[in-house]
């Protein structure tokens, strides 16, 4: 199911927010204009975001001691590792009482924050979205795991434990300011506009590039993450139709056989 991260975002000029616009001192004198068609919305339009979150937690072995078994990391990524700094602005993890300082705030990419502890527990995490994508906070539960499952053996400090949920942010009616922003952005998907569709003069529009690099390409637990890229679903779902159909011809050849047999007569009961 996609998440859906509120429709109502951007200033919207024909609410209360105009006596206030008005008032400020305008240093160009396209300046509400300009405002104004960046944070048009585009009625039937919707932009997805393709995340991952979830922990990867190690074993101390011989270094655990009784509050601190584990090392382990919490994190939101985009699905295919780009910086989402694009649209994130910052991460809030909630961690377990027990905790210092359980709050923990990220405010830059990549969102992520390493702790070590004794037990597992349910992480909240929090994401806040630039001003220009959304004004509501999207948040997302998560069950801290350090203990693998049985049949995958006994526990070593080499082969962490990794719980990962794919899901895709998706942002309804986006203002033109944002769809531009991020139309070729890689972390990305938006739809294709008829041709008749005039996007913003480039000058409005956010440079997106000169901002820090924050994707999780080469991270250090890249190696521990799941592969939920589109191609992989698809391939999975070939071999599973696949399986399916060489089921369905194993299952009509039973039958015909069954049919061939000659009928067996039945008692007849009750007289
Ligand atoms: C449990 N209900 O009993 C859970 C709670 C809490 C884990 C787990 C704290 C580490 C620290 C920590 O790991 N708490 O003191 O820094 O399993």
């Amino acid at each position: 199911m996609p998440l859906t991260a509120g429709r109502k975002h951007g200033s919207d000029l024909s609410d209360g927010s105009v006596s206030k616009l008005q008032r400020t001192k305008s240093t160009r004198p396209n300046e509400e204009y300009e405002k104004k068609i960046v944070n048009r919305k585009m009625k039937d339009v919707e932009i997805s975001v393709p995340i991952v979150y979830g922990t990867i937690s190690f074993w101390l072995g011989k270094k655990a001691s009784e509050y601190h078994s584990h090392k382990w990391t919490v994190y939101v990524r985009s699905a295919t590792n780009e910086d989402l700094g694009v649209v994130i602005k910052r991460a809030v993890f909630q961690l377990h009482p027990s905790f210092n300082n359980p709050t923990r705030v990220v405010e830059s990419p990549p969102f992520e924050l390493s702790e070590s502890g004794w037990g597992e527990f349910e992480i909240a995490i929090s994401l806040f979205f630039h001003n220009d994508v959304c004004d509501k906070q999207l948040d997302l539960y998560h069950h801290l795991k350090l203990y693998p499952e049985e049949e995958s053996g006994p526990q070593t400090t080499k082969k962490p434990v990794v719980v990962e949920s794919y899901d895709e942010i998706v942002f309804s009616e986006p203002s033109e300011g944002f769809f531009a922003r991020v139309q070729n952005h890689p972390a990305v998907n938006v739809p294709r506009l008829p041709a008749t569709f005039s996007l913003l003069p480039q000058g409005l529009i956010d440079n997106v590039n000169d901002r820090r690099r924050g994707d999780t390409k080469d991270h250090p637990l890249g190696q521990w993450f799941m592969n939920f890229s589109e191609a992989d679903e698809l391939l999975k779902l070939a071999a599973a139709r696949q399986q399916i159909q060489t089921h369905i011809v194993k299952l009509r050849r039973q039958l015909s056989l069954l049919d061939a047999q000659p009928q067996q007569s039945k008692p007849i009961s009750g007289q």
